[in-house]
Order: C-alpha cells, then structure tokens, then sequence
C-alpha cells in the first residue's frame, strides 16, 4: 500500500474541502481514491523535505490570490485576519506546514502561518544531520525571475525548528536573478554544496562561512532552465564518495533573462550533462554523455538498481509561465519531450543512456510536474500547469498546454521479473551499532549467488520542479552466510555513525539480486525524534561463510558454529566514518511506508492508470 501526500499551488480544483477548492490530497493509490486535505494557505511553489521524525515539512509559497492566480488586495492576509478571494486563502509565504503521514484518514496538514519570519517563494529545503532542516532562499512576491530590480531577492537561510533569525548569504546576493529553488545537498563532511545561477560554492551552515568552487559549465540548471539533478547512487564502488550530476537545462541568450529582449519560449533546452565530486581536494567539473535529447525540466528519479531515469520535460523553453507576448498561451515552455530514459553511471563513458525499448508518454509534462519512486519499484508521474489557474476544455479550449489531472506509473524493465523477497528488517536502523540480519529464502535469490546481493537504503525525496529534495541512496555494507538448503542470511551493517552521509527519517530498504530489486520496506534510521543522533561503533560483519547445515531460524544469526565454514570472504566495508562516536538513548518508531509529493498544479482527482 502505498499513499502519495500531494500539494498544489491554490487554485480552482473541482475537489472541494471546507467550503473552497481543495489543493492538497492523500492519494491511495491501492483504491485509486483521494481524501482531500483542508490547507489554506497559497502554497504556490513551496519546498519540502521529510524531518527526522517522519513527519513532511512544506514551507513558503505566495501571497493569498483569487482567480487567474490574480493577488488578493490584502496579499499579507493571514489567518489573524479573514480568508479571501475566489478560493478562501491565506497567504503562504510564511508558512511552514507540517504533515504525519497515517493509515486511518486522521492526518492533516497543520499550517503555522507566522512559521517563518520572513516571505520565501522558491526556497529550497534540505534535512540535516539532526532530522531538522535548513531553508534556504526565495523571494517575497514571486516572479518569472529574482530579478536585481525587483528588490525582492531573500538572500538568507533559517532553520525548522528555528535556530533564531535568518542568516544572510553571501551566495545567494550574488546569484540574481537565477538563485529560486537554489540546488542545494548534504555532503557527507557537512558541508552544504549549493549550486545557483553559473556558480557553486560549498556552505559550512555553522560557521557561515563560504568557499567557492567552479562555475557549472555548458547549462544553467536552476530554475528556470531547470536541469534534472540528483546525487548519484552512493556505492561500495564507488566508496561513498558523493557526484553531482546536472544534465539538461538552457544556456540562456541573456543571463539578465529579459523577457522583453528575448523569446525564451523559442530557444533551445540544452543536451548537456556534467558532474562535480565535491568532497575531492579542488573539485572540477567534468562532462559527462550528453541527453539523447535535449531536455529541460527533466526528473531524474533513482531507481533501487542504481540506474537513474529521466523523465518529464522539454525541448524548447524554460518553467515559468506569464504574459510575455511570445508565450504559447501562458507556458513559457514547448515542444514536451515523451521519450525516458534510463543513465547508468557505472557504464563506460559513452555508453551511460540506454532509451531502446522504452515507451513514450503520450502526456506532455511541462512546468509544475513531478514524480517520485514508489516502493515496488515503479515510478510515479503527474502534473503539468503552465498556467496561473485550471486550464480546461470548457474554460479555454484552444489552449495548447491545459491543467494536467491524468497521472501514469512507469514499470521500469526489472518491474515484471521474479523480484527478491526477505525478511527480518528490524524497525529501525542506528548510526553504528551491532550489524542486524536479514534473511532471503532461497526462492527469493532468484538462482543468483549471495555475492550478487546488495542492500540498500533510499529517500524518494519531495518532489516538485524537476527536482527531488533529499533524494538519495546508499549502499550498506554486508555479508552473507549460506546455508544448505539455500536460504542465504544477510548480515547488514548498521549506518555509518555520521547522520551527513544519510540524514535520520524514514526510508526505503531494498535488497536488489544482479540489478533486480525487491519491493522496499520502510525502517526508520536513526532515533526517530528531531536530535543530535544517538552514535555507535561502526559495525563489525562477520566473515561471509557458506554452512554445511540449513537454516535454522532459532539458530541462525546468534552464531555461525552450527555449521562448518567451507569458505570464507570478508564482507564489504562499511560507508566511510568521519565522526567519532557517543551515545545517547532515543527512541525508536516504526513507520508506514509514505511518500510525500510536493507538486504545484498537480491534478487532485487522479484518472485510473
Ligand atoms: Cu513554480
């Protein structure tokens, strides 16, 4: 079972709550039913991210609006005041809303309208290492761009829970007008890399301190050329150590973004692809294969096999939407690319995108769509509105790009195969500590030898303009022992004692067999409440071994003597430490498998797949 929390920007939805248009929903996609949830703010392009705690945390948007997306008269209206307008809002800007995902309809979104001191549309949110998150950026009022004369830049970051007044950042009073949404990861060592208009720089939150690294080469990738990106796939192949991997986007003709001097609507996205290891002595970027198309408002999702896939997007034109004289209606985006893709970042160079035998939509997904992985596996997509309000056949026939309510799922090419199956995954997962078992009947190999197995853990992310906040995925250390009659016990390494390498909260286990995956069950890691981490010992994997006895459940895992050792290999290590360890006690929670979806202008009712 698996439900999908999803946000919309206000506007004129046919789902109704409370006496005015719906725009958030939790969506069963078991039953194909929705229950609308009552927000009342404008939560037009907010960000999100999911707490320490398993709670989603939604923040900013825009000023409280009437139809066509038109600004109240009072825009500060807050909850001190009335509700107004068409659709009987509040304003966003300040608001942080927090939802607890349950199974029994009794969750809603709490809304704290005053939640920050300060506007923020377009702020990007990224979870630390303590299960809070920091806010990073926006504007106060919204526009195509942060434009220097506009005097709307918010060139801070804060923190949820706060840790007092924002602090100023000197990144983003230099990246105008392109630093909305500023693409912004955790890296293992703490620091914040973040990635902004041409520049880069890495961010010590604590000591604000900055230091600059490389322009990004060939495409601008934030909004709104908005390049697909994500943190690639953090591997014992690869050691941990963290790429960043940008592909797609504009270069655009004028870097002031002039919509009066410039048809962005008619130039080219870009094909390019290039990545950065941030965490090296001197950081360079480097080109990587190029899209086998050019895309902007492309979405890479990461699949449990490593493999990303790409998906949504187009070939000509930015996000945004507006009145430029040279819009296709509103959209300041055409020419939707249908075609997927699959990028493997353990290919050889020049052999990284794979597209033979995979199905185009026939569903144009420009500004303000999204998608996110499901637990089996398959990912979901939605969304679609490039315009200020619901785009219909019966308000505006002969527009070419209309409010999209039609969501689909991809069944990547491992979705049909016999799929892995285990059991025994603890409720939660520590920063260190004893390694845990997990135990794969010898049905649930699939024929495959247990060197072939990996056990990993991933974040979906909150997904909204072609990007996926927190996503990520890392693969835990382990070894095997085999026994007779086949059934292999995994023996699986907690975390690494350095919440930066993979922040506390829910996430998906998967155990994946020569690139097959199993359907991810979630495990909350870490202490399950909002704090400094509770840090053990890096776990120590017994040997791999292979027993001449079978399995034994009573037996198996307090001990390997039951049995004679015909072979022996060590188990791979463990994902790097850089922190010592401490102890405190938390506590433990378990979850139910939830997934958050941040979309602006997503459909409410959604259509049978
Ligand atoms: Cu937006």
């Amino acid at each position: 079972m698996s439900t999908l929390y999803s946000v919309d920007k206000t506007e004129n939805n046919t789902a109704r709550v409370g006496g005015h248009a719906a725009w958030a929903t939790e969506y069963d996609l078991a039953t194909n039913t929705y229950r609308a949830l009552d927000v009342n703010t404008n939560t037009f392009c907010a960000g999100g991210n999911q707490l320490g705690n398993g709670s989603w945390i939604n923040v900013g948007g825009n000023q409280a609006v009437t139809t066509g997306g038109v600004a109240d008269a009072d825009v500060n209206i807050t909850a001190a005041t009335t509700n107004s307008g068409a659709y009987d809002d509040l304003s966003g800007g300040r608001a942080v809303r927090i939802i607890t995902p349950c199974t029994d309809d009794s969750c809603n979104w709490t809304e704290d309208v005053d939640g920050m001191p300060t506007n923020r549309w377009y702020p990007y949110v990224e979870t630390l290492e303590d299960g809070s998150v920091i806010i990073i950026g926006g504007e106060l009022w919204g526009g195509y761009v942060n434009s220097v004369n506009q005097m709307q830049n918010v060139p801070t970051y804060e923190f949820w829970p706060t840790r007092g007044d924002p602090v100023n950042n000197t990144f983003l009073e230099v990246t105008q007008p392109t630093n909305l949404y500023p693409l912004t990861w955790l890296l293992p060592n703490g620091l914040l890399f973040m990635q902004a208009n041409w520049q880069t720089t890495l961010l010590n939150y604590t000591t604000n301190e900055e230091t600059a690294l490389p322009n990004i080469t060939r495409a601008q990738r934030t909004y709104p050329s908005s390049g697909a990106t994500a943190m690639l796939p953090l591997t014992s192949a690869n050691d941990w150590i963290p790429t960043l991997l940008f592909c797609g986007g504009m270069d655009p003709v004028r870097d002031d973004w002039d919509t009066f001097k410039w048809k962005v609507v008619d130039t080219n996205t870009s094909s390019s692809c290039v990545s950065i290891n941030p965490t090296e002595d001197n950081p360079q970027w480097v080109d990587d294969d190029d899209l086998p198309e050019n895309r902007g408002m492309g979405n890479f999702i990461i699949l449990p096999d490593t493999r990303l896939f790409l998906v949504n997007g187009v070939s000509k034109g930015s996000a945004g939407y507006g009145s430029a004289a040279w819009a296709i209606n509103q959209s300041y985006g055409q020419d939707p690319v249908m075609r997927s893709a699959y990028y493997n970042g353990s290919a050889p160079s020049g052999s990284r995108w794979q597209t033979e035998g995979l199905p185009e939509s026939t569903v144009g997904r420009l500004y303000h769509s999204t998608a996110t992985l499901l637990p089996d596996g398959s990912v979901f997509i939605a969304g679609s509105n490039p315009n200020a309000d619901v785009i219909d056949d019966a308000n505006n026939a002969t527009y070419v790009y209309k409010t999209e309510y039609r969501a689909e799922i991809f069944y990547p090419d491992y979705y049909d195969q016999t799929r892995p199956t285990f059991t025994g995954l603890p409720s939660s997962i520590s920063y260190g500590g004893d390694y845990f078992n997990l135990t794969i009947p010898e049905a649930g190999m699939l024929g495959k030898q247990p060197s072939q197995v990996v056990v990993s853990l991933m974040r979906t992310g909150f997904s909204t303009h072609s990007m996926n906040m927190g996503m990520r995925y890392i693969e835990m250390g382990s070894s095997h022992t085999v026994y007779s009659d086949g059934t292999v016990v995994m023996h699986v390494g907690q975390m690494s004692p350095n919440p930066a390498l993979f922040t506390p909260g829910p996430a998906l286990l998967f155990v994946t067999i020569d690139g097959v995956p199993s359907v991810g069950q979630e495990v909350m890691v870490g202490s399950g409440v909002i704090e400094t981490q509770p840090l053990g010992v890096t776990s120590v994997l017994p040997k791999s071994a292979k027993l001449t006895t079978a399995y034994n459940a009573t037996t198996a895992g307090t001990t390997t003597s039951s049995g004679t050792t015909t072979s022996g290999t060590s188990g791979s290590s463990s994902p790097k430490v850089t922190t010592a360890a401490s102890t405190t006690s938390g506590a433990e929670s378990a979850h139910q498998v939830r997934l958050a979806f941040g979309a602006v202008a997503l459909g409410l009712a959604f259509l049978l797949i």
